[in-house]
């Protein structure tokens, strides 16, 4: 349709006049944007209706992926990329004299998510559709994504972000697959001599409209779809001249209550509150999504007995884990099945993955909040609960410790974890030693009881953006050297590693990689006025600001160089451009003053004319899925250096070494599994393991006292935290100095401080030797495919889903 140049750009003119009503003279950036996006929304429909044809006419078992998150950055490229549109595309655009670039930059971030949970949900439909697996994510169409932000004096300042203002040219509402979903009211219980009814009476009913945008697989045809949901009123054109005054108010006051529930993502990340609303959005969508799958496989098959063969839901997280009771409420209540078999659909049908073991994490809704919002999936919890200790105490008479510990309802909440690891028929950590914790520690109980649901996944990003979109040169060179293979089949990248050694290819790929970070100075100079050195480390640490991740070590670390090289003028070292990206969330205090240290650090360093530019500190604004595409492909090192035992898996980690960045970090999430495929002298390693901190939360002996008694490089670093150094109000960070030293460390910053600097001066010798960091950046590369996200996801469709890939001509 669009393989040649020529009717592209007759097709791009043609609607661009359509879509605007403009000529191309007129337009701006943004109406340029949409006429293509249109386009390619245009061209994709023939291959969405045909995708759907397909699996109905196979019948092929569905993948439902429920998440309260999609962190889809992006459209536009990534689906020129996955149609192969890219090069025909830049070719047209170029001859009417516009650059594609600047039409992606127009588009507005979807930004419906926090951090890595939302992001591995967003590289799971591209890897689903990717593979031709019928798999299609579930969630909730947000008014306003993730915050927008601002730094302000070097404060975090929060602005909403409007992402929907000037509309989305992806998204297609299906009003006719509205589906009502019911909040508060009372059940009654009809009894007669056949059975109990349950008729939930006096609710409040919501509008749940489905927005659908196309998922588009790489090269395949395969257009899945990722559906979200929007609250509406049920009756939003009120008759207002028949409402007396107060049935006004209350009209507008239930339309706004309701529409609350798609208006906001929730910014916290790893950090549990129980607020109404947000449970509100966990069932609107929960409920919404199983209606939805139900009523399509009703169409096709007759007994809902055959919905775990047909069917599978898989939650990420906790957040969509009342899938579990809603699915039990609509077999029991609307479709007359009784408990025992409702039962076992639902849990053959359900599986679950845990992200973090962060006890601040973990949701458990009190029990009145929840029974006064949802009364009948609060009996059917209820009685879940009741059954499962039941068994429990079958398996295990009088062990009151055991069941206690893992009943679904407790000290008048409800634990939303145990109901997932109940009610599902699988459950999986995120990379293998989060998957052995969950076993051996935070779900020990769990394993010993149904071991076989235990199963791990390590992570993975999809390539396809992380590489191919976001490092097209690094991606060029790479097809050069060993042939387009890896693109379908990310683990032929170990192609690679015959040409670390090879001096020309050595060179071409310090040639790309130079290049990626004279862009990313480019934009450093555009937007903060000042230069940053192309020779110097690019030393990169992007993620959310958490204390357990501890930008505070990395922090230590500049300011320890910094009195160094003080010290000495003259001091052997590579200039290092240390760069942040990070979001706080806006309660999170400790984290917000992080915020306000880096960049206070950044003030004086970037100043001091006995540094010159030999260390530069950048904090990057607005850390988001566009903005790392231009990060990742320009760093040099990785900064992982959570605590031991504390990230789950991190991804931000794979995605730097897709690029070649060499990773220093600590022995925790799927850092363990990087540093086993690239082998010791491709990482940097250091610090406590997960057992040498679990030995010190369990046993004690860890003094942050001592070590800073001990260590007057550790003391000069951390006394200037509140001894005037920094020009700021004086107390300003007394917050992180007594995390540090009157709340003995928490996350063993002081205790992996020594350690830390060791590895950077490892790492800054090594950097100094080209070849040999060369050599290593390849290697990187190589053994990356692992991390592909289509490695993890065929693993699911093998081990949990039962999918199958199926082609669609
Ligand atoms: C948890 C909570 C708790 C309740 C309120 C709000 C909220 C929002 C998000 C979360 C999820 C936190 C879990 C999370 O993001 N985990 C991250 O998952 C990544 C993908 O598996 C993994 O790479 C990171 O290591 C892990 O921290």
């Amino acid at each position: 349709m669009f393989r040649d140049k020529e009717t592209f750009k007759n097709a791009f003119l043609e609607k661009m006049q359509a879509v605007c009503g403009k000529c191309l003279d007129e337009a701006t950036a943004f109406d340029k944007y949409m006429a293509l996006g249109g386009m390619i929304r245009d061209y994709t429909s023939r291959k969405w209706v045909k995708t759907n044809a397909r699996y109905l006419e196979e019948d092929a078992k569905q993948v439902y992926y429920f998440s309260l998150e999609f962190l889809l950055g992006r459209l536009l490229g990534s689906n020129l990329l996955n149609l192969g549109l890219t090069p025909v595309c830049r070719e047209a655009l170029d001859d009417l004299g516009i650059d594609l670039n600047e039409l992606e930059d127009a588009e507005a971030d979807a930004g419906l998510g926090n951090g890595g949970l939302g992001r591995l949900a967003a590289c799971f439909l591209d890897s689903m559709a990717s593979l031709g697996i019928p798999g299609h994510g579930c969630g909730i169409r947000y008014r306003y994504g993730f915050f927008e932000q601002r730094i302000v004096d070097g404060y975090q300042v929060e602005l909403p972000d409007n992402w929907l203002r000037d509309g989305n040219v992806w998204e297609l509402r299906k009003p006719d697959k509205a589906v009502e979903v019911r909040f508060y009211g009372a059940v009654r219980e009809e009894s007669s001599s056949e059975r109990t009814v349950f008729v939930h009476e006096n609710y409040q009913a919501v509008l749940a409209v489905p927005y659908d945008t196309p998922v588009i697989g790489y090269g395949n045809n395969t257009v899945n779809t990722l559906r979200l949901w929007s609250a509406e009123a049920v009756q939003t054109d009120f008759d207002f001249s028949s409402f007396s005054h107060g049935d006004y108010l209350q009209a507008v006051e239930y339309k706004y209550s309701v529409e609350a529930i798609s208006q906001i993502l929730y910014p916290d990340d790893n950090h549990y509150k129980g607020r109404e609303l947000r449970l509100k959005q966990q069932y609107f969508f929960v409920s919404a999504g199983i209606q939805s799958i139900v009523r399509t496989f009703r169409k096709k098959n007759g007994s809902l007995k055959q919905l775990p063969e047909k069917v599978a839901i898989h939650v990420n997280d906790t957040h969509p884990v009342l899938a579990i009771p809603e699915l039990m409420r609509i077999l029991i209540d609307e479709e007359g099945i009784g408990w025992d078999e409702a039962w076992e659909i639902t849990t053959g049908t359900i599986s679950y993955t845990n992200h973090t073991i962060l006890a601040e994490a973990m949701e458990k809704w009190p029990k009145d909040l929840f029974r006064n919002l949802l009364p009948r999936i609060y009996m059917i919890i209820h009685e879940i609960n009741e059954r499962f200790c039941r068994e429990l105490w079958d398996r295990y008479p009088g062990d009151w410790d055991m069941i206690s510990s893992m009943a679904i309802i407790a000290d008048n909440h409800i634990k939303m974890a145990h109901l997932a690891v109940a009610g599902s028929c699988s459950i999986n950590g995120v990379a293998r030693i989060h998957t052995d914790i969950l076993k051996r520690q935070e779900m020990k109980n769990f394993y010993i009881v149904y071991p076989h649901k235990f199963n791990n996944k390590t992570n993975g990003v999809t390539h396809r953006r992380w590489l191919m979109k976001a490092n097209p040169e690094l991606a060029g060179l790479i097809t050069e050297a060993i042939g387009p293979g890896w693109i379908r089949e990310p683990a032929e990248l170990t192609g690679l590693l015959k040409y670390s050694a090879d001096p020309s290819f050595r060179e071409q790929a310090a040639g790309v990689k130079k290049r990626n970070k004279a862009v990313l100075a480019g934009m450093i100079r555009d937007k903060y006025s000042f230069d940053v050195d192309l020779d110097s480390i690019f030393d990169v640490q992007v993620k959310r600001l958490h204390a357990y991740k501890r930008q505070i070590l990395n922090v230590l670390h500049i300011m320890d160089l910094y009195n160094r090289l003080l010290e000495n003028p003259n001091l052997d070292m590579a200039p290092r451009t240390f760069i942040f990206g990070a979001k706080a969330a806006p309660s999170y205090y400790q984290a917000k003053t992080t915020i306000k240290l880096i960049n206070t650090l950044a003030h004086i360093i970037n100043n001091d004319r006995r540094v010159g530019d030999r260390i530069k500190v950048v904090f990057l604004e607005n850390y988001r899925v566009s903005l790392a595409e231009m990060i990742f492909p320009a760093a040099d090192v990785s900064e992982q250096i959570s605590t031991a035992g504390k990230e789950a898996s991190g991804t931000g980690n794979m995605k730097f070494m897709l690029n070649g960045a060499i990773t220093i970090g600590t022995m925790d999430g799927a850092n363990i599994e990087i540093y086993e495929k690239v082998g010791p002298e491709n990482i940097f390693t250091f610090g406590l393991t997960a057992e040498e901190v679990m030995d010190y939360y369990r046993s004690g002996g860890y003094s942050s006292r001592d070590l800073y008694e001990n260590d007057s490089r550790l003391r000069l670093t951390l006394d200037s935290l509140v001894n005037g150094f920094f020009p700021v109000p004086a107390d300003e960070f007394r917050n992180i100095y007594n995390s540090l030293m009157v709340h003995n460390d928490e996350f063993f910053v002081l205790g992996d401080f020594a350690a830390y600097t060791a590895a950077q001066l490892n790492l800054d010798r090594a950097f100094r030797d080209k070849a040999k960091w060369l050599e290593m950046s390849i290697n990187n590369i190589a053994y990356a495919g692992t991390f592909s996200s289509d490695r993890t996801i065929l693993e699911y469709a093998k081990d949990i889903w039962g999918a199958r890939q199926l082609s669609v001509e």
